[in-house]
């Protein structure tokens, strides 16, 4: 507006010095050039708002490495949790990693805690990006591996974690799935529990509630039951063959798994991004959601105890 108003007076400043000295055509080449100069500045300035929210970009990314660099939150050694339900209510409610150790556990363990959806989640199982690999073998099934320290890090919580865990009474299973498309579903089983090694880490969950069907137990359609239903399942890896196939389903798969004969789900399968093609159906797979050609974008497997009640502080 001041730019415009300046025009208009050198304009009119030009009109009157025209009639007395014959200028008029030196007063257009003066607005002429004042023109170009704004031209330049709103370049200039089109340049640094460019510049603002490139480092506006880079700042965002800069926060966000920092909050997926360390996520593992030290409560320190005064009282022992058996699981997150116990850190939750004991007024701990941002989610990280913290130190437990159920009842009968001989050591303390690291596991995410997912304070969200009312919050007291220990969470088993993450799966986000690929980033590790889960084509792995019993003993590694066993004892847990993966990215212990991020938000968003892959890990396996371990069979042996997993059984001391779910053995302390009873817990209900949730699983999230997310795909390529920006859906969400939920998966949640009553009376999730996972036996001791003398078991091979064997299966048992009730009834399934949730929006993504029921492909643990193949609860989908009676048919399938028999080479569907992962319950009563004991574990299996490429070097466990724990499965009611006559080949190796956790081979075949890449994954280790409560694989029957052999699935319709597998989390720990391979990390595809959405639909795929393979020998086998070894990507990321929810049945009833997806089918067996659509590895699923992320995975969250967390427990928590039935009874569970927020403490409200
Ligand atoms: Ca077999």
């Amino acid at each position: 507006m001041k730019i415009l108003k300046l025009f208009n007076f050198i304009l009119a400043n030009c009109l009157i010095m025209a009639i007395g000295h014959s200028t008029l055509q030196s007063c257009f080449q003066e607005q002429l050039r004042l023109k170009a100069q704004v031209r330049l500045l709103e370049y200039r300035v089109k340049q640094q708002q460019v510049k603002i929210v490139r480092l506006l970009q880079e700042k965002e990314i800069q926060y966000s490495d920092t909050g997926d660099e360390n996520s593992v939150i030290d409560l320190g050694e005064k009282r022992q949790y058996a699981d997150c339900a116990e850190i939750y209510n004991d007024g701990h409610k941002r989610s990280g990693f913290y130190k437990m150790k159920p009842l009968q556990s001989p050591s303390q363990f690291l596991a995410y805690c997912d304070m969200s959806e009312g919050g007291g989640w220990t969470v088993f199982q993450r799966r986000s990006d690929g980033s590790q690999k889960f084509d792995r073998v019993w003993a590694d099934y066993e004892q847990g591996f993966g990215n212990f320290i991020s938000t968003n890090g892959e890990y396996w919580l371990g069979n042996k974690n997993l059984h001391w865990l779910t053995n302390q009474g009873n817990y209900t299973l949730r699983i999230d799935l997310s795909d390529f498309e920006g859906e969400r579903r939920i998966a949640q089983y009553k009376h999730f529990r996972v036996a001791d090694e003398e078991s091979s880490y064997q299966l048992s969950c009730g009834e399934y509630s949730g929006t993504a069907g029921d492909s643990l137990t193949g609860g989908f359609h009676p048919e399938v039951k028999w080479w569907a239903d992962h319950r009563g399942m004991k574990f299996s890896t490429r070097d466990r063959d724990n499965d009611n196939y006559e080949g190796n389903c956790a081979e075949e798969d890449t994954a280790g798994w409560w694989f029957n004969r052999c699935h319709s789900s597998n989390l720990n399968g391979v990390y595809y991004k959405g639909p795929y093609t393979a020998k086998t159906d070894n990507g990321i797979v929810w049945y009833t959601w997806h089918g067996w050609w659509y590895s699923l974008k992320s995975v969250v497997m967390k427990v928590r105890p039935a009874d569970f009640e927020p403490n409200v502080v």
